[in-house]
């Protein structure tokens, strides 16, 4: 029985340290560089936090009138958000050089003596900040193949998503929570901002085997290839839930708690797929795979793909298991399409 002096002074519960402290004889040779890896995206989360908490308070919302290598504008915290992730892990110094969605080319840390290299989203789903929804940092860590003391080079980014030795999220919602693995599970971490600390709140995350949610922008249905247009069509008839936030971490992060599917398909104007590869694709599908769950384009497992340049797109499918089969049952009787004129156009086989 709790005494009542007890239950005023409950245990808080496990800090990110740690938990990253106490499992970090699971990671293989550990030495202490990733888990001091981890403690540097936290600290670069916590600041952006901040900021984006305040966001609707300080001129740091809205276009900055400039675009990143993909020609897309780019928000004031998508750019703060990148200075802020590349200061926290050159300093941190445990990065030999970084691949941001915001910049073209390889950053390097100056740490050149540093065992690993990371593939960051700062700000995914920016547009987004404006109108008070959830936006994420996505982020996936590779041990360099280089040698040590050397600069690092495109091969240490183009390993192929199952060689990432860690990948995780921050959500910046509702409430704040850190989602990662080192491929021992999945552990989500939710921020206490009075403590400004990190508490394990979603310990193990397991994605439901199936589920009654999908997430893709329908606005898009019409260009979509036939065979998803009939997989969305049976999800339509079976009455599922169509919940579309248009921040893939959000979207990713209910369906992984409750079961559900998202897809960004091939479209006209994106017709390798919107998502980039290396920074969102993989590390979403470590995760999945991860928690029971997976994550395919209609080729592969999505950490099969072949990178082959640093912000190359792809198609994603990623979701509950039963799911993800029933898509590929779709993708079985798909006929060979090319794109001609925006449209699909069916090619004799
Ligand atoms: P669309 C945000 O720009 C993003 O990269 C993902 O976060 C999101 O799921 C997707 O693109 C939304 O794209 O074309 O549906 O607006």
């Amino acid at each position: 029985m709790t005494s009542k002096v007890e239950k005023m002074a409950l245990p808080v519960g496990v800090t990110l340290d740690r938990f990253i402290k106490k499992n970090q004889g699971s990671f293989q040779f550990a030495s202490g560089e990733l888990s001091q890896l981890l403690r540097d995206i936290a600290l670069a989360g916590k600041i952006i936090n901040r900021e984006v908490n305040k966001a609707g308070l300080v001129d740091i919302t809205g276009a900055l009138g400039t675009s990143n290598v993909q020609g897309e504008n780019q928000q004031k915290l998508d750019v703060i958000a990148d200075i802020r992730f590349i200061r926290a892990l050159k300093n941190g110094g445990e990065v030999c050089a970084i691949i941001t969605e915001e910049e073209d080319e390889i950053i390097y840390t100056g740490n050149d003596d540093a065992k690993y290299v990371v593939a960051i989203d700062p700000l995914d789903g920016s547009s987004n900040i404006d109108v008070n929804v959830s936006i994420g940092t996505i982020f996936s860590i590779y041990t360099r193949v280089t040698p040590r003391g050397t600069r690092a080079t495109k091969e240490d980014f183009l390993q192929g998503g199952r060689k990432q030795v860690a990948a995780g999220y921050i959500l910046y919602g509702s409430s704040t929570i850190l989602v990662y693995t080192t491929g021992h599970g999945v552990n989500g971490f939710t921020y206490e901002n009075s403590l400004g600390e990190f508490f394990l709140s979603h310990p193990n995350i397991k994605s439901p085997e199936d589920g009654k949610i999908y997430s893709v922008n329908e606005g898009n249905f019409d260009d979509f290839y036939d065979y998803t247009q009939r997989y969305i069509m049976s999800c339509r008839k079976k009455r599922m839930s169509g919940r579309y936030i248009g921040s893939l971490i959000a979207d990713f992060h209910r369906n992984m708690l409750k079961g559900g599917i998202y897809l960004y398909p091939p479209t006209p104007s994106h017709p390798q797929g919107k998502l980039r590869l290396l920074y969102e694709c993989y590390p979403m599908a470590f995760l999945a795979e991860q928690a029971g769950a997976k994550a395919i384009d209609c080729e592969s497992d999505i950490l099969d793909v072949t990178p082959i340049s640093f912000h190359q797109r792809n198609s994603i499918y990623v979701g509950a298991p039963k799911m993800i089969q029933e898509l590929e049952l779709f993708f079985k009787e798909r006929a060979k399409y090319i794109i001609k004129e925006a449209r699909f156009e069916k090619i004799e086989d």
